[in-house]
């Protein structure tokens, strides 16, 4: 499949990495019974050995051909650059299915100039799906251009939702509510990334998580605006790039019920707390 965005050098080496990184990691899945991990947060927040390797693989990677560049990534945190252009790097997105030999991980790439992200990639290696976009330029699924879905609402889509233990519990299972309620239905598969890539791409209608990480999102946000999506700012009000924030983003037609949904939850989960 020819390079989508081939007078962009950042982009051409992100896609070369994103690929070599891709293979790395399913070589890892491959071969699960010997990764050494260790937890985070807590019993569902766990980093492997594949993580660190694979993030590793792409610093190398980026410090070879852009040292001026800083990079953000999941497991080492930020390396600032003077160069003006921040890499925001998650190495598996999903560790969770992926240490349970689910293939529902991916990787994510960013690259920001400033406070843009110009730069987004996404790859699912068990699929071998590419999901790319560049801004101002448009979005890509293996190839071809992609858009989000033109009929998903609430009652007829499939909203992507993530849950984790870095918000009050409630504010997940309020919005579950309300969203049932409302004759809609969610899935949870732990990769923030590869579900926004999925809403990019027209295969869900929107996704919604409490708090996300950065380095989870700013390739998949991207992807969206760029197939025509709708995105809340992120972080939102209060936020940073380490601090990461809510994330919510949906096909253009479901916006308003959306943010509707979610700002009602949040309500029941005041009331509840
Ligand atoms: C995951 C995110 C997901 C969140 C999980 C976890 P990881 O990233 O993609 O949105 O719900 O708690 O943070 O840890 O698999 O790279």
């Amino acid at each position: 499949m020819p390079c989508e965005f081939p007078d962009d050098p950042r982009f051409v080496l992100a896609r070369e990495v994103i690929l070599e990184a891709g293979a790395k990691a399913l070589a890892y899945f491959r071969d699960l019974s010997s990764l050494e991990t260790s937890q985070k947060l807590n019993g569902q927040d766990v980093v492997s050995e594949a993580d660190k390797s694979v993030e590793a693989l792409i610093r190398e990677r980026i410090a070879a051909a852009f040292p001026d560049d800083g990079v953000l990534g999941e497991e080492e945190g930020l390396s600032e650059g003077p160069s003006g252009y921040l890499w925001v790097v998650d190495p598996i997105d999903g560790t969770s299915c992926f240490l349970h030999g689910i293939d529902q991980w991916c990787i994510s790439i960013a690259v920001m100039r400033g406070t843009e992200t110009v730069l987004g990639l996404i790859c699912q290696p068990s699929t071998g799906d590419l999901f790319v976009a560049r801004q101002g330029a448009g979005a890509q699924l293996n190839g071809r251009p992609m858009e989000v879905s033109q009929t998903g609402r609430i009652s007829t889509g499939l909203l992507g939702v993530g849950a984790n233990f870095r918000i009050p519990l409630r504010q997940v299972s309020c919005f579950v509510q309300r969203l049932l309620e409302a004759g809609g239905m969610f899935i949870r598969n732990g990769s923030g990334a590869l579900m926004l890539a999925q809403v990019a791409c027209g295969r869900l209608a929107g996704y919604y998580e409490p708090h996300i990480n950065a380095w989870d999102c700013a390739a998949g946000l991207l992807m969206i605006r760029e197939a025509g999506g709708w995105t809340a700012d992120f972080p939102g009000e209060g936020g940073t790039l380490l601090t990461g924030g809510p994330v919510i983003a949906a096909a253009p037609q479901m916006r308003d019920e959306l943010l509707a949904l979610v700002e009602r939850s949040l309500e029941d989960a005041e009331a509840r707390s």
